[in-house]
């Protein structure tokens, strides 16, 4: 796969995309990552990306031309059809279904915005889908980014290790963790469950199943009851 990522702030985003899982997925041939700088994009000698709205009103609106440019450019330069994806809080809310999806494609352009919001004219001319990663106001869409780059590179085949991805296909369904322990034995008075002492499997395993069902309906039921909720954010 491959991701392109438009943003005023690829500083901010090269190190996280250089780290961990992501890293070694990039290492391995699985995914190319792509930050490309607005900025760079910009034709007036302030290198303005925003400007004020039409209309009045407070604050800023990203203008539309060094962001049709960045995109032309994107595509012109590498033809692989991408999906193109805005970061605003208006989008719909991003949850593990929806990366599952963003995961079979062969290409997503990602869209940081900043200042208040984007000029119209960039939904109604690049067609991108919005996503949210939840309802806060976060300053720009980098962190989102961020969020959605992680979160789809994990699915990939090959990011991680074959144990833990094949660990994690029989968890994708949506319970949450059961609790883990390490060692030592005792830390601070605070013992760890005896079954887990026991080397007996099938009541290791009982004892998992029925930690993962109690600590779900107690947190999170809305998960326990999928009818009720269309949200599957596969949280373990
Ligand atoms: Cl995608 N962008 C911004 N600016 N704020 C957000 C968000 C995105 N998702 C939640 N809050």
């Amino acid at each position: 796969m491959r991701i392109d990522v438009l943003t005023l702030f690829p500083g901010v985003m090269e190190p996280f995309f250089a780290s961990s899982i992501i890293a070694r997925a990039r290492a391995a041939g699985v995914v190319s990552i792509c930050c490309t700088n607005l900025r760079d994009f910009t034709t007036d000698r302030h290198r303005s990306v925003d400007d004020r709205p039409f209309g009045g009103g407070p604050g800023m609106v990203m203008m539309c031309g060094p962001l049709f440019d960045a995109i032309e450019r994107l595509e012109k330069d590498d033809p692989t059809p991408a999906v193109r994806i805005l970061l605003t809080p208006q989008g719909e809310r991003f949850n593990q279904s929806i990366a599952r999806e963003l995961a079979s494609e062969k290409r997503l352009i990602l869209i940081c915005g900043h200042y208040e919001g984007f000029d119209e004219r960039i939904r109604v001319g690049l067609k991108p889908r919005e996503i949210s990663i939840g309802d806060y106001v976060l300053s720009g869409g980098e962190v989102a980014a961020m969020a959605v780059v992680d979160t789809v590179v994990r699915l990939l085949p090959g990011a991680l290790g074959d144990e833990t991805s094949a660990e994690h296909e029989s968890f994708s369904g949506s319970v949450l963790e059961y609790p883990q322990y390490t060692r030592p034995r005792e830390f601070r008075g605070m013992p760890v469950p005896e079954v887990l002492l026991s080397g007996d499997h099938a009541k290791i395993a009982e004892w998992r199943a029925e930690q993962a069902t109690n600590r779900t309906a107690e947190r999170r039921p809305d998960l326990l009851a999928p009818a009720e909720s269309k949200e599957d954010d596969g949280r373990r």
